[in-house]
């Protein structure tokens, strides 16, 4: 890994926050692509951070420290993802479920998908199933997409589609879920049209929902 990759990767973990933008612009500098520079250094930074507050080596408020450091990171990348987008491919609204307030992986989903050319609709987070369900009879997305990263709130995905169900909305769109705790069984055992890993993923996966590849 370069110096410069290596810089950002300790920055997020260490959460040296007034560094990261520099960092960031440094090695777009030297060419490293952007979506490079979010997988191989300011996501595997998070999962370094994930091993050390589960052993831990630390907590909360580091954790948070390293998770704005993200945001910081990412925000300087924003308009380099968005950039490549080309036509509209479709509506997809986006958001945490219920009790969960983790937005990382969410926007960097969205940042991707409006990268593809989607039009996302962020619900942010903590989003009861009622505040869905208006939300999906507002806007009529193509898709909506649900991000969980707690065990604890992965049974709120299984909620919205089942109420998707009650108000006679399910047929109408397609429902992709995602978060580290989610899993492909997971999906198909609530009945979600689709799951993805990562942000490419939900990518490919919002593209095949609408008809695409
Ligand atoms: C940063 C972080 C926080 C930050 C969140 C800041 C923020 N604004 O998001 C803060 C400090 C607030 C936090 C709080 C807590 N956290 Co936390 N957190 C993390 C950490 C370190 C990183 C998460 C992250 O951002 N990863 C990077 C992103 C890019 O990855 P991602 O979210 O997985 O998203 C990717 C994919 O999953 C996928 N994806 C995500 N969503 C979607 C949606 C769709 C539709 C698709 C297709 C794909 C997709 O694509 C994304 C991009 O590639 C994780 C550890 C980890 N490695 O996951 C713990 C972790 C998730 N947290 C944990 C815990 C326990 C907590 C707390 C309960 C701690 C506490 N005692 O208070 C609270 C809960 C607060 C709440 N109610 O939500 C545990 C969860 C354990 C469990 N089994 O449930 C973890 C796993 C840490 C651990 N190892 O124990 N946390």
């Amino acid at each position: 890994m370069s110096e410069s990759m290596e810089r950002i990767l300790a920055a997020v973990v260490e959460g040296k926050h007034s560094e990261i933008e520099q960092w960031v612009r440094d090695a777009l500098s030297e060419g490293i692509e952007a979506h490079r520079i979010i997988d191989e250094a300011l996501i595997t930074a998070m999962d370094e951070v994930g091993r050390r507050f589960a052993d831990h080596r630390i907590y909360v408020p580091e954790m948070l420290v390293s998770a704005m450091t993200m945001k910081k990171g990412l925000e300087i990348l924003k308009p380099i993802l968005k950039g490549q987008g080309t036509r509209s491919q479709g509506v997809i609204l986006m958001g945490t479920v219920k009790g969960d307030l983790h937005d990382i992986g969410k926007n960097l989903v969205i940042m991707m998908l409006e990268g593809a050319g989607f039009q996302v609709v962020d619900l942010g987070v903590d989003m009861g199933v009622e505040q869905v369900i208006q939300k999906v009879e507002e806007i009529r997305p193509h898709i909506l997409g649900l991000s969980a990263l707690l065990t604890t709130t992965m049974p709120e995905m299984g909620k919205v589609i089942e109420a998707l169900k009650d108000k006679g909305l399910r047929d109408g769109i397609k429902v992709m879920v995602g978060g580290a705790p989610v899993d492909r069984s997971f999906a198909e055992k609530i009945g979600a049209d689709g799951y993805g890993k990562d942000a490419s993923e939900a990518v490919q996966l919002a593209r095949s929902l609408v008809g695409g590849e």
